[in-house]
């Protein structure tokens, strides 16, 4: 290759030509291209010549780039890693993944939320999809769940009403990724069995801080299988290790606004700097006997089987520690299908999981346009693989040799294989053909009310503002009323709680459960706050500087958050930064405007006597410390920032602020991070 050389335009702009550092740039089929600036024409002020092959290409490609995106869970972020077998469930299935303790599968996972479009911001109040690919030696599996453990439907063939009543409303097209309009509320009023995933989806679940701080689900029961036939059921769970954690919804609105990739951001600079996030994989083995015994249907995906019952045992963790190359090809093209099982994994009978069977795979061919997608990298499987399916479009893998059929006397092409091959566990199944419920998914409330009162007086109080924000968002007021008729049976605080929260006068008509609600015992694990992490690992403080602060302090507070496993970002007037006591100069990160203290974990302001008279003039800086305050933020503050505090926060510094006087305190300060928030402050 050449050396660079310039050329230059008519305005004198240049533009660098390949070289050493520079391929050079060619058409799709390799032709070297020569100008990248200027379409062919007849004359330098003349029409386009339709010959103009190059600049044809490169438009026609443009126009085509957009794919349809996912009908749900279009917003997502994606991540490389492995899964490691800590514990062999040979026991329990011949799934060659579970076989070997110390066992290594790649993995690629995708987050997501459910109901916005490929743009929408990611704090949106919303379930969040964890979809995990196992790259097995046995093929791809598919463990699509959420990060909560039940749905809204117990048959899947409601799935397109409950989108459709989700989404934006069809006439006006808005409102875009969130549930608080008429059409939501309409429908879910009217579907007394998801009341349950009401309840959580009005909590903090469907507000977290990260996705490396949230749980997830596979929902259904699924059967493990040995290779005697054999049969367990199986609830699948993902623990976070850095535990889980939520915003407050004032936060989420503000980040919304300063940060829409909130969460992408995070799980990309977590990756990107080696902090890599890590789940436990869990999983609730349960037989047919406590199938029988269990008050509700393990087939039925509104009801959950409390951990209290049935213990989660470990069995593996899962790593994610690169980020894709490209986010076209690999986050956006990943096809997941809950068909992609395993032998020794097998479906139950649960009719939402029957029904995504089908809607995964069809999804696909809309999506990426053939039934070759699996020849896209992100989707083949990293083991051998062989059939004789062919053709179509974007073939990239057509069977080779003469003979594509089976059987052939060829003596070509690949064979069944009845020792490893997948089995379907024989299930005995009998009845009548009918489109039918099972009497046993009839009780809707009882779980309804376990969740809300497993929750502690906070949560509690969250899930009423949250019911009360979203149904002050419908306007037709018989809405309303059906709701608060559904929570009456639920519980009678929570009822009451919502209706003065919306103006009623007097409460409605409770609804008329099909079922007596049960006395269920509260399960403490479904509470977020009743199971603090008790670590600031993984989380990020937010420091405000200002010109004139000692480098000791600073550095002290940075050793500190290293200590803890926490990130520090520093916000400034300017990303210029400030210029410190000893003269020496440090950038910042962020400039104020751009860095509301709803972005971070904890605050400190770190500012000279003349510094916090500065801030104590700017609006994003007083705004900074009040939301800081009023979210229930630990805060630290030099004594200088001390005064910003007592002109901006209407209230007197309590436990949770903390004085910066000498270096120490900055440890004393990220030990009482580990709380998270200073829950008193609120209540
Ligand atoms: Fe999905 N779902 N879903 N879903 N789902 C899709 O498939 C569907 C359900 C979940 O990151 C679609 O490839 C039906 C439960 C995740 O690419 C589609 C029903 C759970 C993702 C589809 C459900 C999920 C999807 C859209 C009711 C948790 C994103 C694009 C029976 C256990 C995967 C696509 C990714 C995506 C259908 C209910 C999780 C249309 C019919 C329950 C995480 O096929």
């Amino acid at each position: 290759m050449k050396d660079p050389e310039q050329t230059r335009g008519p305005g004198g702009e240049t533009h660098q030509t390949a070289g050493e550092d520079h391929p050079a740039m060619t058409t799709q089929v390799g032709m070297p291209i020569s100008d990248d600036q200027n379409s062919l024409k007849a004359g330098p002020r003349g029409p386009h010549l339709l010959e103009d092959q190059v600049f044809r290409e490169k438009l026609f490609h443009f126009d085509h780039e957009r794919i349809p995106e996912r009908v749900v869970h279009a917003r997502g972020y994606g991540a490389h890693g492995t899964f490691e077998t800590t514990e062999s469930l040979e026991d329990l299935t011949c799934a060659d993944l579970f076989q070997r303790k110390g066992e290594k599968t790649e993995v690629f996972v995708r987050f997501s939320t459910v109901a916005g479009s490929k743009g929408s911001p990611d704090l949106a109040r919303d379930v969040r999809g964890f979809a995990v690919k196992f790259y097995t030696r046995q093929g791809n599996w598919d463990l699509v769940g959420n990060n909560i453990p039940v749905f809204f439907i117990q048959d899947a063939m409601k799935f397109p009403d409950l989108i459709h009543a989700a989404k934006a409303e069809p006439d006006r097209g808005f409102p875009q990724a969130q549930t608080a309009h008429d059409n939501f509320w309409d429908f879910i009023s009217l579907m007394p069995e998801s009341m349950h995933m009401v309840m959580w989806i009005m909590s903090d679940r469907t507000l977290p801080r990260s996705f490396r701080f949230m749980e997830g689900f596979g929902v259904h029961t699924f059967r493990m299988v040995t290779a005697e036939g054999k049969s367990s059921f199986v609830k699948f769970h993902w623990k976070p290790k850095l535990g889980v954690q939520s915003v407050l919804w004032d936060e989420a609105v503000t980040i919304n606004g300063a940060d829409p990739d909130f969460h992408r951001r995070d799980l990309w600079e977590a990756i990107q700097s080696g902090d890599f996030p890590q789940w436990e994989l869990g999983v609730q083995v349960f037989d047919d006997d406590f199938a029988d015994r269990f008050p509700f249907d393990v087939l039925d995906a509104t009801k959950l089987i409390p951990e209290e019952e049935v213990p989660v045992r470990k069995v593996g963790v899962l790593t994610l520690d690169r980020m894709p190359d490209n986010f076209f090809l690999e986050t956006e093209q990943v096809a997941f299908q809950t068909g992609n099982i395993v032998p020794g994994i097998d479906h139950s009978n649960d009719p939402l999981l029957q029904g995504r069977n089908f809607s995964y795979l069809d999804t696909q061919l809309k999506r990426l346009g053939g039934p070759n997608f699996n020849h896209i990298p992100v989707n083949a499987p990293r083991c051998p693989f062989a059939n004789l399916q062919q053709d179509g479009h974007m073939a990239m893998h057509n069977p080779r040799g003469r003979a594509n059929y089976e059987p052939n006397s060829h003596g070509e092409g690949p064979r069944e294989d009845p020792e490893r091959g997948f089995r379907s566990f024989e299930a005995r199944e009998q009845g009548g053909k009918r489109r039918t419920r099972a009497e046993s998914f009839a009780d809707h409330y009882s779980q309804a009310r376990q969740f809300y009162r497993s929750q502690t007086a906070i949560e509690q109080e969250h899930i009423v503002s949250a019911l009360v924000f979203e149904l002050s968002k419908c306007d037709i007021e018989a809405i309303r009323a059906r709701m608060v008729g559904h929570l009456r049976v639920i519980d009678d605080h929570l009822a009451q709680a919502v209706a003065e929260g919306l103006g009623m006068e007097e409460l409605p008509e409770a609804a008329d459960p099909a079922r007596p609600v049960e006395k269920t015992e509260p399960s403490p694990a479904l509470s977020i706050l009743a199971n603090p992490p008790g670590t600031f690992r993984g989380r990020k403080l937010g420091v405000l500087i200002t010109d004139g602060i000692e480098a000791e302090m600073l550095d002290a507070l940075r050793d500190a958050a290293k200590e803890a496993g926490a990130t520090l970002e520093l916000i400034a007037r300017t990303v210029g930064g400030a210029t410190l006591a000893d003269g020496g100069r440090v950038a910042a990160q962020e400039k104020i405007d751009g860095a509301p203290s709803a972005r971070y974990d904890a605050v400190a302001v770190l500012a000279s006597q003349a510094g916090a008279r500065r801030l104590a003039d700017d609006h994003d800086a007083r705004r900074f410390l009040a939301d800081a305050c009023a979210h229930g933020k630990f805060v630290a503050l030099t004594p200088a920032a001390r005064d910003l505090w007592f002109e901006t926060v209407p209230q007197e510094p309590d436990e949770g602020v903390i004085t910066l006087d000498a270096p120490a305190d900055a440890t004393r300060f990220l030990e009482a991070c580990r709380e998270l928030r200073f829950w008193s402050r609120l209540g």
